[in-house]
Protein backbone atom coordinates (compact mmCIF):
# COMPACT_ATOMS: atom_id res chain seq x y z
CA UNK A 1 0.00 0.00 0.00
CA UNK A 2 1.54 3.07 -0.97
CA UNK A 3 0.64 6.97 0.46
CA UNK A 4 -0.60 9.62 -1.35
CA UNK A 5 3.01 11.41 -1.07
CA UNK A 6 4.67 8.31 -2.27
CA UNK A 7 2.40 7.65 -4.90
CA UNK A 8 2.84 11.22 -6.52
CA UNK A 9 6.52 10.81 -6.51
CA UNK A 10 6.52 7.27 -8.04
CA UNK A 11 4.00 8.43 -10.64
CA UNK A 12 7.05 11.88 -10.81
CA UNK A 13 9.58 9.26 -10.88
CA UNK A 14 7.51 7.52 -14.13
CA UNK A 15 7.14 10.75 -16.20
CA UNK A 16 11.15 11.71 -15.06
CA UNK A 17 12.02 8.00 -16.73
CA UNK A 18 10.41 8.54 -19.85
CA UNK A 19 11.93 12.07 -20.42
CA UNK A 20 15.35 10.78 -19.94
CA UNK A 21 13.97 7.99 -22.43
CA UNK A 22 12.89 10.49 -24.72
CA UNK A 23 16.36 12.77 -24.08
CA UNK A 24 18.45 9.83 -25.03
CA UNK A 25 16.60 8.76 -28.08
CA UNK A 26 17.06 12.99 -29.26
CA UNK A 27 20.77 12.57 -28.53
CA UNK A 28 20.84 9.43 -30.91
CA UNK A 29 18.94 11.15 -33.43
CA UNK A 30 21.75 14.00 -33.06
CA UNK A 31 24.56 11.68 -33.21
CA UNK A 32 23.32 9.81 -36.49
CA UNK A 33 22.70 13.49 -38.16
CA UNK A 34 25.91 14.38 -37.22
CA UNK A 35 27.25 11.13 -38.52
CA UNK A 36 28.30 9.65 -35.29
CA UNK A 37 26.96 5.79 -35.92
CA UNK A 38 28.43 4.53 -32.75
CA UNK A 39 27.23 7.33 -30.57
CA UNK A 40 23.19 7.00 -32.07
CA UNK A 41 24.08 3.21 -31.35
CA UNK A 42 24.89 3.98 -27.47
CA UNK A 43 21.68 6.57 -27.16
CA UNK A 44 19.76 4.09 -28.33
CA UNK A 45 20.76 1.30 -26.11
CA UNK A 46 20.61 3.85 -23.54
CA UNK A 47 16.88 4.74 -25.01
CA UNK A 48 16.33 1.13 -24.33
CA UNK A 49 17.55 0.90 -21.09
CA UNK A 50 15.49 3.78 -19.87
CA UNK A 51 12.48 2.46 -20.90
CA UNK A 52 12.92 -1.05 -18.35
CA UNK A 53 13.41 1.76 -15.66
CA UNK A 54 10.25 3.38 -16.67
CA UNK A 55 8.40 0.02 -16.39
CA UNK A 56 9.89 -1.51 -13.42
CA UNK A 57 8.57 1.97 -11.79
CA UNK A 58 4.92 1.25 -13.40
CA UNK A 59 4.97 -2.21 -12.81
CA UNK A 60 5.68 -1.48 -9.17
CA UNK A 61 3.18 0.80 -8.85
CA UNK A 62 0.56 -1.34 -9.94
CA UNK A 63 1.72 -4.42 -8.21
CA UNK A 64 0.62 -2.20 -4.78
CA UNK A 65 -2.46 -1.28 -6.03
CA UNK A 66 -1.46 2.46 -6.66
CA UNK A 67 -3.05 4.38 -9.70
CA UNK A 68 -0.53 5.09 -12.24
CA UNK A 69 -0.92 8.49 -13.70
CA UNK A 70 0.80 9.44 -17.03
CA UNK A 71 1.98 12.87 -17.81
CA UNK A 72 3.06 14.81 -20.45
CA UNK A 73 6.76 14.61 -21.81
CA UNK A 74 8.67 17.96 -21.92
CA UNK A 75 10.30 18.40 -25.32
CA UNK A 76 13.95 17.52 -25.66
CA UNK A 77 16.41 19.60 -27.05
CA UNK A 78 17.64 19.11 -30.69
CA UNK A 79 20.94 20.38 -30.82
CA UNK A 80 23.72 18.76 -28.23
CA UNK A 81 27.08 20.79 -29.84
CA UNK A 82 30.31 18.31 -29.59
CA UNK A 83 30.40 14.48 -28.88
CA UNK A 84 32.29 15.80 -25.61
CA UNK A 85 29.39 18.28 -25.22
CA UNK A 86 26.78 15.36 -25.47
CA UNK A 87 28.05 13.20 -22.97
CA UNK A 88 28.63 16.20 -20.46
CA UNK A 89 25.24 16.93 -20.78
CA UNK A 90 24.16 13.09 -20.05
CA UNK A 91 26.03 13.16 -16.65
CA UNK A 92 24.21 16.28 -16.31
CA UNK A 93 21.21 14.60 -16.57
CA UNK A 94 22.24 11.40 -15.04
CA UNK A 95 23.53 13.53 -11.73
CA UNK A 96 19.57 15.19 -11.73
CA UNK A 97 18.10 11.62 -12.17
CA UNK A 98 20.60 10.56 -8.77
CA UNK A 99 19.25 12.81 -7.30
CA UNK A 100 15.64 12.10 -7.28
CA UNK A 101 16.08 8.55 -6.47
CA UNK A 102 17.76 9.90 -3.13
CA UNK A 103 15.08 11.74 -3.07
CA UNK A 104 12.01 9.01 -3.22
CA UNK A 105 14.71 7.01 -0.68
CA UNK A 106 14.48 9.58 1.79
CA UNK A 107 10.69 9.91 1.20
CA UNK A 108 10.41 6.39 1.84
CA UNK A 109 12.31 7.03 5.44
CA UNK A 110 9.49 9.16 6.32
CA UNK A 111 6.94 7.60 5.01
CA UNK A 112 7.98 4.55 6.98
CA UNK A 113 7.42 2.50 3.42
CA UNK A 114 10.11 -0.61 3.89
CA UNK A 115 8.69 -2.42 0.65
CA UNK A 116 9.42 0.87 -1.32
CA UNK A 117 12.72 1.32 0.21
CA UNK A 118 13.80 -2.19 -1.63
CA UNK A 119 12.02 -1.29 -4.45
CA UNK A 120 14.27 1.28 -5.14
CA UNK A 121 17.72 -0.15 -3.69
CA UNK A 122 18.24 -1.23 -7.95
CA UNK A 123 17.72 2.58 -8.87
CA UNK A 124 20.55 3.33 -6.24
CA UNK A 125 23.04 0.53 -7.93
CA UNK A 126 22.35 1.41 -11.41
CA UNK A 127 23.05 5.25 -11.01
CA UNK A 128 26.58 4.59 -10.08
CA UNK A 129 26.90 2.58 -12.80
CA UNK A 130 25.37 4.95 -15.46
CA UNK A 131 26.95 7.77 -13.77
CA UNK A 132 30.39 5.55 -13.91
CA UNK A 133 29.90 5.02 -17.59
CA UNK A 134 29.71 8.76 -18.25
CA UNK A 135 32.58 9.65 -16.66
CA UNK A 136 34.47 7.05 -18.15
CA UNK A 137 33.38 8.27 -22.28
CA UNK A 138 33.69 11.87 -20.60
CA UNK A 139 37.93 10.92 -20.07
CA UNK A 140 37.86 9.15 -23.59
CA UNK A 141 36.69 12.08 -25.04
CA UNK A 142 38.87 14.04 -23.15
CA UNK A 143 42.21 12.48 -23.93
CA UNK A 144 41.47 12.34 -27.74
CA UNK A 145 40.65 15.97 -27.38
CA UNK A 146 40.78 17.60 -31.35
CA UNK A 147 42.35 14.19 -32.73
CA UNK A 148 39.82 12.68 -35.53
CA UNK A 149 41.46 9.35 -34.72
CA UNK A 150 40.56 9.03 -31.32
CA UNK A 151 37.04 9.99 -31.86
CA UNK A 152 36.78 7.58 -34.76
CA UNK A 153 37.99 4.71 -32.34
CA UNK A 154 35.60 6.21 -29.44
CA UNK A 155 32.30 5.80 -31.83
CA UNK A 156 33.78 2.50 -33.28
CA UNK A 157 33.77 1.68 -29.11
CA UNK A 158 30.39 2.56 -28.50
CA UNK A 159 29.08 1.31 -32.11
CA UNK A 160 29.58 -2.04 -30.01
CA UNK A 161 27.35 -1.83 -27.20
CA UNK A 162 24.39 -4.06 -27.38
CA UNK A 163 20.76 -3.55 -24.95
CA UNK A 164 20.37 -6.55 -22.92
CA UNK A 165 16.87 -6.75 -22.34
CA UNK A 166 15.78 -7.77 -18.59
CA UNK A 167 15.48 -11.52 -17.88
CA UNK A 168 12.02 -12.86 -19.19
CA UNK A 169 9.26 -12.97 -16.07
CA UNK A 170 5.91 -12.94 -15.96
CA UNK A 171 5.18 -9.47 -17.21
CA UNK A 172 6.80 -10.50 -20.61
CA UNK A 173 10.55 -8.72 -19.79
CA UNK A 174 9.38 -5.22 -19.48
CA UNK A 175 11.80 -4.59 -16.65
CA UNK A 176 10.13 -6.25 -13.39
CA UNK A 177 12.48 -9.19 -12.05
FE1 LIG B 1 19.53 6.94 -16.70
O1 LIG B 1 18.73 6.11 -15.23
FE2 LIG B 1 16.93 6.03 -15.49
O2 LIG B 1 16.66 7.80 -15.74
Amino acid sequence: MLSEKMLEALNKQINNEFYSAYLYLAMSAYSAFIGLKGFANWFMVQYQEEMVHTMKIYDYVNDQGGKVRLMGIAQPPTEFGSPLNIFEKTLKHEKFITKCINDLVNLTIKERDHATNIFLQWFITEQIEEEANDNEVISKLKLAGKESNGLFMIDKELAARVFTPPVASKDGGTGKQ
